[in-house]
């Protein structure tokens, strides 16, 4: 980084400049921080050496337990006062550490110092999250995921605190209250925990129409991703980019994951609930240990200032995307996620993540929904984390150097030395000091913006149109998706105790998006629908585009195996070549092999061999896979088949649209689950070889779409 060329008047050259960071320098930072107690004595918090951490000292061996117990107290009253308030939204979440690299492209539209130069990793933090549900709730609900990022960055943190869905369901933080609050579990009885579905949610946004394009968002397959590095991330807001040379442009963030998109299926996300509510969480973990690092490109769309009007949308209001046939996506850089926490509370609990931590390049737009924001992330702090020294906190220090005049409060660690806490002050030779004119010396200037207005409570008319959007994002579904966005309505509103609630919702508000989608719902319902249009959605404007493919989950279909893990069905007297012969196959293309048997009790092989399995069948059940083979050899074939838990196996993958493969004997156990073959993504053969590249191409499709609506006979 250049010598900050600054001199203080007072005292000479300010020296912020002479520390180095790279990918490792957030690691290094916590370093001092990690407390590993291999070898050390069981102390007190104060040193004392502990003789007995069993009993504790009591009047008598059957007595009274004494005050002066010093150190039992001191255990049980740090354990009384572990817990922190969970944060009120997102309070679910999993994280993980990286790097970010700009490709040579970025630094032409912002002067931040992470995007000059491609051979620079810049430490990243990043957590994923559900909205609504509390800390201990299920993963893999219906629901918005957050994806917040924190660069650590040679000029201070960046924080991109985003979503998986590119747009929000109020347009102006003043109603966010009221939206979490209709959200959460209902205030009476704390029901339903991790849901949208329930009467206080369709309620209000039933009457707040703006929610409408988000509410269809989270109808659809992208409520429930099948993994984090499966999921689309979005900045939503409209930011400012600032080049060097001062010149400002909006800015919308995308993160697209390189693995592409796939989501769970509904009924497959609910059994995961009880199966494995920490189901997106361990395969974030899991892959990071097994080096499967998760990736996602950093990208842009980039609106020159005069273009701000060019748009049948005003591109301040959150509730609007800038469709990417519009203005492109420009990819600039690249994420790597490679590194677990050591710590759960101290890293993924304590992180405070904060829109209003930019740096220099990078700035706000008049959004009413981000100027709202950059109040509520820092006020929100002050309660979870205890008082506002918690960016002391290891995992929210910057990687440069800070210095200000804050002092004190709760849990204040820095010793600030000297004698002056003000500025200016000539009795600390001025120091810290100002880096003024901030465009030449890293400070940060808020970009001069113009503005001429009255001071008004009101809202801008360019923000009415709450239904394009909608209508544009049903069109760009394909068939399977608007089936699942009709089963989703029709569910959610089933959940729902007052009849006019439904009623509201399937008559008033889903007709605006589409008459079929209303239509469909409304007879699942028994609700008469209007046959045209009501008059908000005809009189607004219109989107000027019928579709944009790129809203579609299908549009960024893996097209590989990689990452994917593969159930293989076995049991006493499996062919074991076969067994071996799948697991290398798969690992040759990225994917996971996982022998699933009805014990855990080694099994033995046709000709002798031992076959170890990873899990058994009701421990990794048919929903925590993504697809299934079942492999050959007589006994096996004829015990799976005789096994309960062997037949609903395939029947729920069946159900679940995955793709199954039986080599052999192996087919037996399909007849038996009366599983249909001889359809798409069902791969039956002789053989290994014969299988293995159809196989391979139908999971590259992450499910077998034709199967959709026949799945649903599948009584599984
Ligand atoms: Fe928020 C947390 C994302 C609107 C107020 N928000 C939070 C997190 C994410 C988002 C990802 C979790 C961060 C973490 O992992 O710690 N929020 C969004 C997005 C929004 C949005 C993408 C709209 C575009 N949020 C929003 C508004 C307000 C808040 C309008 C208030 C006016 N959000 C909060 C909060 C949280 C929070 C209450 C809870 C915990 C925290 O901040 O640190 O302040």
């Amino acid at each position: 980084m250049a010598k900050n060329p600054h001199t203080n008047p007072n005292s000479g050259e300010a020296n912020d400049t002479d520390f180095k960071t790279d990918e490792q320098s957030k690691s290094e930072n916590l370093e001092k921080y990690r407390s590993d107690a291999t070898g050390h004595d069981l102390r007190t918090n104060h040193g004392t050496r502990i003789a007995d951490n069993h009993n504790s000292l009591k009047a008598g061996e059957r007595g009274p337990t004494l005050m002066e117990d010093f150190a039992f107290r001191e255990k049980l009253n740090h354990f009384d006062n572990e817990r922190i308030p969970e944060r009120i939204v997102h309070a679910r979440g999993a994280a993980a550490h990286g790097y970010f690299q700009p490709y040579d492209n970025a630094a032409q539209y912002s002067k931040a110092g992470l995007f000059q130069d491609p051979g620079k990793k810049t430490p990243v933090f990043v957590r994923f999250s559900t909205v609504q549900g509390a800390r201990g709730s299920n993963d893999t609900v219906r629901d918005v995921r957050g994806f917040a990022t924190k660069f650590y960055t040679d000029e201070g943190v960046w924080d991109l605190v985003g979503n998986d869905m590119p747009v929000f369901f109020i347009q102006d933080a003043i109603k966010f209250p009221d939206f979490v609050h209709a959200v959460k579990p209902e205030p009476h009885n704390e029901i339903p925990q991790g849901q949208s579905a329930h009467d206080t949610f369709w309620d209000f946004v039933s009457l707040m129409p703006e929610s409408t394009h988000m509410v269809l968002w989270t109808m659809s397959d992208r409520g429930f991703p099948r993994h984090y590095r499966n999921m689309e991330g979005f900045g939503v807001h409209t930011f400012r980019l600032i080049d060097k040379q001062g010149t400002s442009r909006f800015v919308k963030f995308h993160w697209k994951p390189l693995a592409g998109t796939c989501s769970l299926i509904w009924d497959e996300a609910q059994k995961l609930w009880g199966r494995d509510p920490d189901f997106n969480r361990r395969m974030m973990w899991e892959d990071i240990e097994n080096g499967d690092f998760i990736e996602f490109e950093l990208g842009i769309q980039v609106v020159e200032e005069e273009d701000e009007h060019s748009f049948d949308f005003d591109i301040l209001d959150p509730t609007k995307l800038i469709p990417e046939e519009v203005v492109p996506v420009t990819l600039i850089g690249k994420m790597v996620l490679n590194r677990n926490p050591d710590n759960y509370f101290a890293e993924t609990e304590q992180v405070a993540f904060n829109p209003g931590h930019v740096v220099p390049g990078i700035d706000f737009s008049n959004d009413p929904l981000l100027q709202g924001r950059l109040f509520s992330y820092l006020d929100t702090q002050m309660l979870r984390l205890g008082g506002p020294n918690f960016h002391e906190i290891p995992i929210n220090q910057p990687v440069c150097p800070f210095h200000n005049n804050q002092r004190d409060s709760m849990h204040r660690q820095t010793i600030n030395k000297g004698q002056a806490s003000y500025e200016p002050n000539s009795i600390d030779g001025g120091w810290p000091s100002e880096t003024p004119p901030a465009p030449e010396n890293g400070g940060f200037e808020s970009y001069h913006e113009r503005i001429d207005a009255h001071k008004i409570r009101a809202r801008s008319d360019s923000f009415g149109d709450h239904y394009s959007q909608a209508t544009l994002f049903w069109n760009s579904q394909t068939d399977v998706e608007k089936e699942h966005i009709i089963a989703a309505y029709a569910f959610e509103l089933s959940k729902v105790q007052r009849p006019w609630l439904r009623e509201r919702v399937i008559q008033e508000i889903l007709p605006n998006i589409d008459l079929e989608l209303a239509r469909r719902v409304g007879e699942m319902h028994g609700v008469e629908t209007p046959s045209s249009k009501p008059a908000p959605a005809e009189q607004l404007g219109k989107s000027s585009l019928a579709e944009s493919p790129a809203l579609s989950l299908m549009a960024r279909l893996p097209g590989n195996i990689r990452y994917r893990k593969v159930a293989i069905l076995v049991a006493d007297g499996v062919d074991a070549e076969q067994v071996e012969a799948v697991k290398q196959k798969l690992s040759a293309e990225g994917a996971e092999g996982l022998v699933v048997a009805p014990s855990m009790a080694p099994v033995k092989g046709a000709n002798g061999q031992t076959v170890t399995p990873d899990a058994m069948l009701n421990g990794m059940p048919s929903v925590a896979v993504d697809a299934v083979i079942v492999a050959g050899g007589d006994q096996s074939a004829t015990a799976l088949s005789e096994s309960g838990l062997g037949r609903y196996y395939v029947q729920e993958a069946y159900k679940h649209l995955k793709v199954i493969a039986a080599v052999g004997e192996g087919q037996e156990l399909l007849a038996a689950a009366n599983v249909p073959t001889g359809e798409e993504g069902i791969v039956l053969g002789g053989t290994v070889d014969d299988i293995f590249t159809p196989f391979s191409q139908a999971l590259g499709q992450h499910r077998v779409w034709s199967r959709d609506g026949k799945a649903n006979d599948m009584p599984a």
